[in-house]
């Protein structure tokens, strides 16, 4: 599964290297992975890595600009292409808030759709006690992403910490969560089960998509498919809608103890819970030796607000998107318009740049 696996993991930037790590020592020596920095320490430790913008940075980093990475990327965007090869899929783990993380990944989602390999993007937002300047770096580049990637998913790191308080602590935690998040993603695709979900499903599936929510819950105990998906309704990050949710993803990870009627649990649950009139994509894993007596769930909801869909992978609410994207009022693909570069305007979780015919998914004849 090595050299041969249709998906690739890339971190980019040095937190995002650190999750992709994070990954690979969960999941084990099959995974596919390459990093890559403006800063050549990140070299130090396991997995293929790219420096990027050799002449520009001469390694150092871009120091928190996301300028100076974007043209170090844009310089260097090539070296990566030897690690391409019959990638069928690309999963980005990136940090936003410092200069590699927030410049580089852009420039890396546009060589990927250059190449006509589809994107996904797992990016970290920063903690609240960063700053605005971070905020404002990360917030920047969200909108540009959303556009370039197939799919993308934002992770407040404010979200992740749990109860931790601990400042070493909580950073690890955070770290380790978007890793588990992503190994249990991986493992989803990469083993499946008895009913399976595959590179070039999720491929069909993000065509078009934009922004996700993600999460993963695992749970063991006599009544852990319930439990699982009430800590799936409370979790924070499948709670934030930007837009009406398109499509569902959900995974079932599980040893050979596994019951049917668990999957009819988590699968009506997460439907009633997230959206029961879309499309629903269910796939289990078996694994004994990962999962014995425990039960995890991966949910992905895709929501509205993405480009024109490449493929006929989401139904009626598909159609319903089209004809509010194609209405003559020029707020383009995201909805945003002229505000697509702007700082978001968020009241209670909507973004108010966004016409409200299309945050609420209403069509206008025209
Ligand atoms: N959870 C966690 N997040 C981190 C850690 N270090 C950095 N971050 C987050 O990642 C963001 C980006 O930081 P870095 O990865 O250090 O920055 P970079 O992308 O390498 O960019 P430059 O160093 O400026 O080239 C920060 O704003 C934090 O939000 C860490 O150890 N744990
Ligand atoms: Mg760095």
């Amino acid at each position: 599964m090595t050299a041969t696996s249709p998906m690739l993991l890339l971190g980019i930037g040095t937190a995002g290297a650190r999750i992709a790590r994070g990954v690979s020592r969960a999941y084990g020596e099959n995974l596919r992975f390459v990093l890559t920095d403006t800063d050549a320490t990140t070299a130090e430790g396991d997995g293929e890595f790219t420096l990027l913008g050799g002449d520009r940075l001469a390694g150092r980093g871009a120091g928190g600009d996301i300028v100076a990475a974007r043209l170090a990327a844009e310089d260097s965007i090539s070296r990566l292409d030897p690690h391409l090869e019959g990638v069928r899929l690309a999963v980005i783990v990136t940090c936003l808030g410092g200069g590699t993380g927030g410049g580089a990944t852009l420039e890396t989602v546009k060589r990927l759709a250059a190449l006509g390999i589809p994107s996904i993007v797992f990016a970290t937002l920063p903690f609240a006690f960063e700053g605005e300047d971070r905020q404002r770096n990360a917030r920047g580049v969200m909108s540009m992403l959303e556009e370039a990637a197939n799919a993308t998913f934002f992770l407040p790191l404010d979200k992740l910490v749990g109860e931790s308080d601990n400042m070493s602590e909580a950073m690890r935690r955070a770290c380790d969560t978007v890793a588990s998040g992503v190994t249990l993603f991986w493992r989803l695709i990469e083993k499946p089960g008895y009913i399976k979900l595959d590179a070039d499903h999720v491929r069909r599936l993000i065509q078009g998509v934009g922004r996700g929510r993600f999460a993963a819950v695992t749970c063991q105990g006599p009544n852990r498919a319930a439990d699982a998906v009430d800590a799936l309704m409370r979790s924070e990050l499948l709670a934030t809608a930007q837009a009406p949710v398109r499509a569902i993803l959900c995974g079932v990870l599980a040893g050979e103890d596994l019951r049917l009627s668990e999957l009819t649990t988590i699968s009506n649950g997460v439907q009633e819970t997230f959206g029961e009139r879309v499309t629903f994509d269910l796939g289990t894993v078996n694994d004994e030796a990962t999962f014995s007596g425990r039960l995890s769930v991966v949910v992905m909801l895709f929501e509205m607000n993405g480009r024109e869909p490449g493929a006929p992978a989401v139904g009626g609410a598909l159609s319903r998107r089209k004809k509010a994207k194609s209405n003559p009022l020029g707020v383009g693909p995201t909805g945003r318009g002229r505000f697509n570069n702007a700082e978001r305007t968020e009241w209670h979780g909507e973004d108010l740049d966004i016409p409200t015919f299309i945050r609420h998914n209403i069509s206008l004849e025209f």
